[in-house]
C-alpha cells in the first residue's frame, strides 16, 4: 500500500447460508486488494434480527482495515465482495447471505447517495455497536465513543460467540 493511509470501521453481517464462512471469504477479499488491509476483526456474535422481525437470527461482526482507497471506490469494492460472493439483493431489511457497510472512514463525513458515513443508522444498532466496541472502543462518533454509544442502546438478546479475532483466517 502506498499513498493517502486511511482507517475505515465496517460492518459485516450475514443470515442465510452459512454467513461465518461469507463473512471470512469477504475479508480475506479486502485483504487481498492490493490497495486494503485488515488490521483487526472483532469475534462473531449471534445477534437478533433488527428491523424486520420475522427472518432467522444474525451473525455479525466488526473489522479495521486500512486502506489508500476513496470512500466511494471502497465502496465499489465491498459492493463487488458482496456480488462475488452471490449476494442477491433483495427486499430492505430483509434476509442476506452477505452485507458490508462501511461505517466510519477516518474522519470524514460523506453525504452522498449510496454513501452516507458515519452510516446514519449504526448509533441506533446494537448489532453493530457491540462488536465495533470489541475492536474500538475508544473510537469517537459525534463525539461521544462506541463504548458510551453501546451503554446507550439495547443489546439483550446479543450473544459474543467464543470465536476468537481469527475466525476470518479461515
Ligand atoms: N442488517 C440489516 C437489517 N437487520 N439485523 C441484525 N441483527 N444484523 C444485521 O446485520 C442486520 C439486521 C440490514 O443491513
Ligand atoms: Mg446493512
Ligand atoms: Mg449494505
Amino acid at each position: 500500500m502506498s499513498g493517502q493511509n486511511s482507517v475505515v470501521y465496517l460492518s459485516l453481517g450475514g443470515n442465510l447460508g452459512d454467513p461465518a464462512k461469507s463473512m471470512g471469504a469477504a475479508l480475506r477479499m479486502l485483504d487481498g486488494d492490493d490497495a486494503t488491509r485488515v488490521s483487526a476483526v472483532s469475534s462473531l456474535y449471534r445477534t437478533p434480527p433488527w428491523g424486520k422481525l420475522d427472518q432467522p437470527d444474525f451473525l455479525n461482526a466488526a473489522a479495521a482495515i486500512e486502506t489508500t482507497l476513496s470512500p466511494r471506490a471502497l465502496l465499489d469494492l465491498c459492493l463487488d465482495v458482496e456480488r462475488r460472493l452471490k449476494r442477491v439483493r433483495e427486499e430492505r431489511w430483509g434476509p442476506r447471505l452477505i452485507d458490508i457497510d462501511i461505517l466510519v472512514f477516518g474522519d470524514r463525513v460523506i453525504h452522498e447517495t449510496g454513501l452516507e458515513v458515519p452510516h446514519p443508522r449504526m448509533l441506533e444498532r446494537a448489532f453493530v455497536l457491540a462488536p465495533l466496541a470489541e475492536i474500538a472502543p475508544g473510537l469517537l462518533v459525534g463525539g461521544r465513543s462506541v463504548s458510551e454509544r453501546l451503554g446507550a442502546v439495547d443489546a439483550s438478546g446479543i450473544e459474543r460467540l467464543p470465536s476468537g479475532r481469527e475466525w476470518w483466517l479461515g
